[in-house]
């Protein structure tokens, strides 16, 4: 197995073949109820992939102290005038903070603090992320490509769902007349 990534290799996504690595692909079926727009969501193919991670899990799962690195790819849409985005989720263990950066295409990273203040920030090649704790992180692509994004997290950090999956993130990121705008 290929422990070793070199970045440029790493960045191509399908040189992550160690035994470590998780795969996973996010079709527009498993985001139920993420978009605003249920009668466009209704029309569009369950099928279609909206997003895949690969995960790099040098340890297990919970181990206090370790790192985790994933890269997600993104694929360009819309769903209404929404744009394509991943679910979004607090930390289980929610002080621990984690990086998302940017490695092709541009977007916007969404985040919403426990008070569910939310803001964004602009992805792009090259743009760098720090996540404090406590922050839920969603990431939009709002470009004509695939959106690309890196993400190192602590193995002890754990993905809490079902915060957003009932109560949503306070914003949405939408097109308004082209213009990718929080509403
Ligand atoms: C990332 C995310 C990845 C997919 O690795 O898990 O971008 O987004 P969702 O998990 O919200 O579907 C991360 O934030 N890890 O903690
Ligand atoms: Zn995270």
């Amino acid at each position: 197995t290929n422990k070793v990534f070199i970045p440029e290799v790493f960045f191509t996504n399908d040189c992550l073949t160690g035994e470590d690595v998780v795969k996973s692909t996010r079709v527009l079926g498993d985001l139920d109820g993420v978009f605003q727009d249920k009668e466009a969501y209704g029309k569009m193919n369950k099928e279609q992939a909206v997003y895949h991670v690969s995960s790099y899990l040098p340890v297990l799962e919970n181990t206090p102290g370790g790192l985790f690195m994933g890269i997600t790819t993104l694929y360009p849409g819309k769903v209404g005038q929404e744009y394509f985005m991943t679910k979004g989720h607090f930390h289980s263990n929610s002080d621990r903070a984690e990086f998302y950066w940017g490695v092709e295409g541009e977007g916007f990273l969404i985040l919403m603090d426990e008070r569910r203040n939310v803001w964004a920030e602009r992805m792009f090649p090259g743009s760098l992320h720090y996540i404090p704790g406590k922050v839920a992180h969603r990431v939009a692509n709002t470009g004509y490509q695939k959106l690309v994004f890196s993400a190192c997290w602590p193995s002890d950090a754990g993905h809490d769902y079902a915060t957003i999956a009932d109560a949503g993130f306070a914003r949405r990121l939408v097109d308004v007349n082209g213009v990718p705008t929080l509403v």
